[in-house]
């Protein structure tokens, strides 16, 4: 498999549930190697950018106000498949159907309060990071653990 990264935002619910150490450990704990982070209101534009695929659905709305309502910490993770094991590890996206043991199906009910965002491809994690991070803000660094983690 492929080294690759992937776009993490903990939502306005997670981080004033005080959430966001719960999260970003089980990222960490997990072997990935964390390149860039921070902590963002975002802007309608941004909001409504990131969700561009959505903007006929009924909830568009909504949704864009909630993300914009107060904090949110984007990320970028690096790792082998940390795209489609992160939303593994992220549950399905109503908590209410999420499994125990993912981060919706232990910490959130409710489909419009669902804690965390995940990319769902290779490509759209690249449009996501774009979105959210200019190139200079990923970081180069060496995760000295590496041999521990990959064979
Ligand atoms: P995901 O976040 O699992 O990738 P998505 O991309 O289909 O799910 O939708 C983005 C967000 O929109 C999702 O995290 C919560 C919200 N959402 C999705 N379906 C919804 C619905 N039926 N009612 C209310 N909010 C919804
Ligand atoms: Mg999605």
């Amino acid at each position: 498999m492929q080294m690759e990264r992937t776009f993490i935002a903990i939502k306005p619910d997670g981080t004033n549930r005080g959430l966001i150490g719960e999260i970003i450990a089980r990222f960490e704990k997990k072997g990935y190697k964390l390149v860039a982070m921070k902590a963002v209101k975002p802007s309608k534009e941004l909001a409504e950018t990131h969700y561009d695929a959505l903007k006929e659905k009924p909830f568009f709305g909504p949704l864009v106000e909630f993300i914009c309502s107060g904090l949110v910490i984007a990320m970028v993770w690096e790792g082998t498949g940390v795209v489609k094991t992160g939303r593994q590890m992220i549950g399905a996206t109503n908590p209410l159907e999420s499994a125990p043991g993912t981060i919706r199906g232990d910490l959130g009910i409710d489909v419009g309060r669902n804690v965390i965002h995940g990319s769902d491809a290779v490509e759209t994690a690249e449009r996501e990071i774009g979105i959210w991070f200019k190139p200079e803000e990923l970081v180069d660094w060496d995760q000295t653990v590496k041999q521990w983690i990959y064979e």
